[in-house]
Formats: structure tokens, sequence, C-alpha cells
């Protein structure tokens, strides 16, 4: 394990005329807004942060630091929910705030490349301005970065008809932490010219290298969609409700899980015009899209028949596109809703889609096991439920020493299920603790084995995923 150097005057000095003297900041005031993330109440200060406007700039500061044995801590928009942009050794972070470019959309082969602090909304904008769709929208879209969304392995509400970001990368510029620059891949659609470094890159947490260009693929925009809300009377008739549809032979572009008191905090949260009907415990929201209204027509059908047998009680079909931005933005802002309700610990479980009826189940059980009470929603197409685990009447006692063994639980469920313990937020600081569950020594030595080519004195990130 490296023992980190703090950075000393002189390094400062270094790193102020690599960077240029107004793009380093080291005053506590300035620093405190990259102090946290979107991960519950955690903060630790970085030493130093620096806003780098190029490539170069953040290979000089990364072999700096690496000669220095200084730890450095890549960051996007901070809004990640398993502490991965956390500077848990101090050290220096380098903010990607500046590399906020769409270098261009390349219409013929329909591919763009993009700086990684370009926030996800608006480069989905700009490609939808010319009828193409890029749909990696995680509900964070409006405010975090793509560069994030590479490190995470983002995926949102409509992966499981598009995929995760796994699906558009085609080729990544990365500055590793010696300081060389490298393509990982090639802009094409396939690759068979040896391992994999594009892929390896995604979901690595800024553990390996810092991306600093990224070519992604983009696809047609569907012309058509229709959105339709259907409640259930309990949790477990509206997950297994899910596997039917697909079993039916349609492939919706969204199917997401709301648990009622999601939907009662949202109401009240953002005072939403909408009627909770009485005895509903759960909701899905199931959009369709595509070219042809027929064959959206029958794949509504072909659902609407599915759900009869889960006891679905209503659907609502939005009929403007007013009342479809509303039913989005309920289930878009849900995580913000009841995370300002209560305090909270978030887990993010994904398990095959059929198993989520156990997996629902088995939450609330172990639930009141250990006395805490939880709110679910999430991506429930993909098998993937967030867990936000709310501390209600849980004294502070027991909310500080017992919950861990039942979040423990939540995890040793899920992999029992097939499933892994995070989805689509990350490992991060506050969830490798729980890896082992999922993976054996093996596993995480080749993990490590891995870092270690990568960055040989563990600078990049360190104290995350393991
Ligand atoms: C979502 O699906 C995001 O809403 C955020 O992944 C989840 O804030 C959350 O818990
Ligand atoms: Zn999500």
């Amino acid at each position: 394990m490296t023992t980190f150097n703090s950075i000393s005057d002189d390094i400062v000095r270094q790193i102020r005329n690599i960077a240029g003297e107004a793009f380093v900041y080291t005053n506590r005031n300035d620093l405190e807004k990259y102090s946290h993330d979107e991960t519950e109440d955690l903060r630790y200060f970085p030493q130093v942060v620096a806003r780098p406007q190029t490539t170069e700039q953040i290979a000089q500061l990364l072999k700096l630091c690496n000669e220095h044995f200084i730890p450095v801590t890549p960051r996007g928009a901070g809004t990640g929910l398993s502490g991965g942009a956390l500077a848990v050794n101090a050290g220096l972070v380098i903010s990607m705030e500046n590399f906020n470019q769409i270098i261009n959309i390349d219409e013929r082969n329909l591919q763009a490349t993009v700086e990684p602090g370009v926030i996800t909304q608006v480069f989905m904008n700009a490609v939808e301005e010319k009828g193409l769709l890029y749909p990696v929208d995680p509900a964070s879209k409006g405010s975090c970065f793509i560069g994030g969304n590479v490190a995470n392995c983002s995926g949102g509400p409509r992966v499981v008809k598009y995929g995760t970001i796994r699906e558009y990368v085609l080729n990544l510029e990365v500055v590793l932490p010696t300081g060389e620059v490298i393509w990982t891949g090639a802009n094409t659609l396939k690759y068979a010219s040896g391992y994999n470094l594009t892929q390896l890159m995604i979901g690595s947490e800024g553990t390996l290298g810092i991306v600093t260009k990224i070519v992604v693929k983009l696809i047609p925009k569907p012309t058509q969609n229709v959105l339709m809300l259907a409640s259930f009377t309990t949790n477990e008739q509206a997950c297994g409700a899910v596997s039917a549809i697909f079993r039916a032979g349609v492939i919706p572009s969204t199917v997401e899980f709301m648990e009622r008191r999601g939907v009662e905090w949202v109401i009240e949260h953002d005072n939403i015009n909408f009627a909770l009907q009485d005895g509903i415990a759960a909701y899905l929201l199931i959009e369709v899209d595509g070219n042809n209204a027929d064959v959206i027509f029958s794949e509504c059908e072909k659902i609407n028949t599915a759900l009869e047998e889960f006891e679905c009680k209503d659907i609502l079909f939005a009929d403007s596109s007013a009342q479809k931005e509303e039913l989005w933005n309920m289930r878009r802002i849900m995580g913000v809703s009841v995370k300002s309700n209560s305090i909270y610990k978030e887990e993010d479980t994904v398990v095959p889609r059929a198993e989520l009826p156990a997996l629902i189940k088995g939450i609330k059980e172990i639930g009141a096991k250990y006395g805490f009470e939880s709110v679910c929603y999430g991506h429930a197409g993909d098998g993937n439920l967030h867990v936000n685990i709310i501390k209600a009447g849980m004294s502070d006692e027991d909310w500080n020493t017992k919950l861990k063994d039942g979040i423990r639980e939540v995890f040793e469920l899920t992999v029992s299920l097939g499933g892994t313990i995070s989805g689509e937020h990350g490992i991060g600081l506050v969830q490798r603790e729980f890896m082992p569950i999922k993976y054996p020594d093996i596993n995480l030595a080749l993990m490590r084995g891995i870092k270690g080519v990568f960055d040989p004195n563990g600078i990049l990130n360190p104290g995350k995923i393991f």
C-alpha cells in the first residue's frame, strides 16, 4: 500500500504553473464545493483542486503527482451516489469542468466526439437537434457529466431497450497515471483486436486513468412513443408483472418501478397534481417507442393483457406531452424527494429480472428484522432497484451500528438471487466493504492486478472499489 505525500508549497507552485494560476484552488472556501458529492453527508477536503483545460496539462499533473506519490481524485460534476469522487486521502482533485466542448457530431458515421465535462442533457439536446438519439440518460442528466457516466457505467430508464453507456462508447482518449496519453480502441462498431481497453475503462471509476475525449455511437431517434402508468395492489405483483411484459414479446423502452411512499413524497415535495388511489402499493411506468403507430398499438395491447394476470388496477395512458413530462418528472425526481424527506442510505441492487418479486419481498423482511423502512424504485426492466433506506423511527445507535448488518443482508440476498451489488451507481467508497459478498479473492486479486498495471504507484482515486 502506497504511503502518500502531502502537497508541498513547491509542488503547489508547479501545479499552478501547469494548470494556470486562476485554475488552482487551495483556499478552504474554494475547496468546499469539491469536498463532497451526492453521497449521504460525507465530506473529505482535498488539499488542492486543479481545473485543467487541456489533455497535456492533465498529463503533466499526473506525471508530477505520480513522481511525488500524491493522491489524485478525478472529478466530474459531483453527482455520484457511491462516494467515487471523494478525496479520501486529500491530495489533488482534478476537476474536469473545463472539458466542456462537444467536439463534433458526425452525421455520416452516426458518431460524436465529446469532452468529459459536457453535461449529459446538453449533449443529448445537441444530438436530438440533428434527429439523432443518445439514449443514456440517468436521472441526474441535467447536471451530471458524460465523463462521470463513463466512469460509473451509467444507465438510466432506457437501458432496458437501448443498453447502458457501454453500448455507446466506441473509443476513449485517456491519460494514464504515469502521464502517458493513449486512445483505447478505434472509432468502429466492431473490435476484435486484442483486449478491449475501452470497456475496461468504462465503470473503472477513475481508478485506471483520466478520460479526456469520448467517442460515442448515435442512433436514429424514434418518432413516436406511448407512456403509461400501471397501478398494482402489492409490490410483488408490480415486480412480477415486469418479466411478463417481456415474455409477451415486447421490449419496452422503459419499465420503471415506483413504490407508493416514493410517489407520495414526490407529490409533497414538488407539489405535483397527481391523485393517488387508495389500496395502490406500487406503480410501473412503461414506455413503448418506435416509428410505426400500429406496431406500438399492438405492443401496448400485449402489455395490457400481460398485466391483467397481476391484478393491475388501472392503466393511465399519458394523453399529452405535458402529461408525459409530468409522469417522467415524478420518476426522475424521486431520489431527490426521498432524500429531502429523511436521513437515508442508498443501495443499488440488481438481479435477473424475474427475481425482482423475491428481491423486494426479501428487502422488506430484512427491514422488519432490523427495524428500518425503505423506499424502493428504479429500473425494474433491468432488474435494478434503488433501495433507499430511511432512518424514520430508528435510533441513532441502531442507525450507526445495526444497520450495516441489515445492508449486508440485502446484498447477500441480491447476490443469492444471481445479482450484484450495484447496477449503475458504482462501488466507490461506500460499497467497497461489500465487494467480497459478490467476488471471491481471486476476482478481487485480478482487479487489483489490473489496477497495478495501469497505476503502479496507486495514486489515482485511492480507496475506491476495493
Ligand atoms: C435514479 O434512477 C437515479 O433516480 C438516482 O439512479 C437514484 O437518487 C437515487 O437514489
Ligand atoms: Zn437509477
